[in-house]
């Protein structure tokens, strides 16, 4: 048997298992559109339970439609739990989500060449809705899992369609029987691209991810009145895409109140009736505020508020501001991050502390197990977007850290 110490995965084939998963919902331009619980993500799923029941593991899946691929342990303790999301957005990449899922299935491929038993049981998570873009909020069904988020509600979400997403999961055949979460967890570990600039230009190879960032959603309507383009004068409109654009400029300057680490970002709007001779009469529209630090989210937070109300007093519009989500900074586990930090210089390379910019399933479920992410670096800091890309030796790095701590916490008592 193969000592751990010597244990590397396959880099190849987690490589060609990327691009083989790539294909599914691939777009001319090289990314992925596989949202939540569309055909195309069932079809992902399907492949993702192939391979997982070709390596032995037992596929559970929650009433979520949450994926859990489980490898027995020697002793019938609490999983350690190993994943990330296969769904992607409109105009997504291919290692979003991906590369964490994929990565968890290579190191069951490893220990199964190895014949190596864990004293835990292992399970690689498929977590339904991490995006978002689909069915709001993001990290959905993680969020259920934690009990930070109500079933039915969830169940309940519409998309801009008007599909329910309990009916997507018995349309697409993905709902399953499992309770959503309530069972003991020994540890969660998330691999992901980093989405972002930082690693890759200070020549990293592993992000040590010490939290994630807060974040709230909004959505926002703004209502005027539709008249007819011509003869309606100026001084009498009531312009709901106009009292829109100040508040999107709004936004934007919160965003650059609280330098270098908040974010703003208006991402989706729908104008009503949407017609160029019709003045608007109805504008909804997102919002996705972000910092590391929860007093200035929350100061963040007040100025989105107030914001609001002047732009509609200022445009003579009335309408709502509705709170979506809110995901508090989190931090990771120190423990395993101490593990991460170790097993980076064990195979020698290289890595630095890094807090999440992105929102993550781990986000949900550090508040209910020990939980730590581990970044790869991602070509230009580029993601949420089709040229969404990665070095092979990048996903084979992060993925031999985290075969190599998956196995420490899978072999503790
Ligand atoms: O919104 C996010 O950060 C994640 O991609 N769902
Ligand atoms: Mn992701
Ligand atoms: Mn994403």
């Amino acid at each position: 048997m193969i000592q751990r110490h010597n244990l590397r995965i396959n880099g190849a084939r987690l490589w060609d298992s990327l691009m083989e998963m790539a294909k599914i919902g691939g777009t001319p331009k090289g990314g992925c559109n596989r949202q939540a619980l569309t055909g195309e993500d069932a079809i992902g799923r399907a492949l993702f339970r192939t391979w997982c029941e070709k390596e032995g593991c037992t596929l559970k899946v929650d009433r979520l439609g949450t994926m859990f691929a489980r490898r027995e342990g020697m002793e019938d303790l609490p999983p350690i739990l190993i994943g990330s999301h296969l769904d992607t957005q409109p105009t997504g990449g291919k290692f979003d989500g991906v590369l964490g899922v994929l990565a968890g299935l290579e190191l069951i491929r490893c220990l199964n060449e190895a014949g190596i038993r864990t004293r835990r049981p292992i399970e690689i998570v498929n977590w339904t809705n991490e995006e978002g873009c689909r069915f709001a909020p993001a990290m959905l069904a993680s969020a259920v899992f934690a009990g930070l988020l109500d079933e039915k509600i969830a169940l309940d979400t519409r998309d801009a369609a008007g599909f329910r997403l309990g009916d997507e999961l018995d349309k697409h055949g993905q709902n399953g029987d499992e309770p959503v979460g309530g069972r003991k967890i020994g540890a969660y570990l998330e691999l992901h691209i980093e989405q972002g600039p930082i690693l890759e230009a200070g020549g990293y190879d592993i992000g040590f991810v010490t939290s994630g960032q807060g974040l709230r959603w909004y959505d926002a309507i703004f209502r005027g009145f539709e008249s007819h383009a011509g003869p309606t004068p100026m001084p009498v409109r009531r312009d709901a895409l106009l009292g829109a654009a100040h508040f999107i400029q709004k936004i934007n300057e919160i965003g650059l109140a609280f330098p270098p680490s908040a974010v703003s970002t208006v991402g989706e709007m729908q104008v009503m009736p949407n017609s160029r001779n019709v003045i608007p009469g109805e504008v909804k529209l997102s919002v996705d505020i972000r910092h590391p630090e929860a007093e200035t989210l929350a100061a963040m937070d007040a100025k989105v508020r107030q914001a609001f109300a002047e732009t509609l007093v200022a445009s003579r519009l009335e309408g709502e501001l509705m709170d979506i989500s809110h995901s508090p900074a989190v931090p990771f586990d120190k423990d395993i991050l101490g593990i991460i930090r170790a097993e980076t210089a064990a195979l020698g390379f290289t890595g630095r502390d890094i807090v999440s910019g992105a929102g993550h399933d781990a986000v949900h479920i550090a508040k209910i197990v020990p939980s730590a992410m581990i970044f790869t670096p991602c070509k230009d800091g580029v993601s949420h977007n089709e040229a969404e890309d990665i070095l092979p030796e990048w996903a084979e790095a992060g993925a031999n850290v985290l075969l190599r701590t998956a196995l420490t916490l899978a072999n503790r008592p």
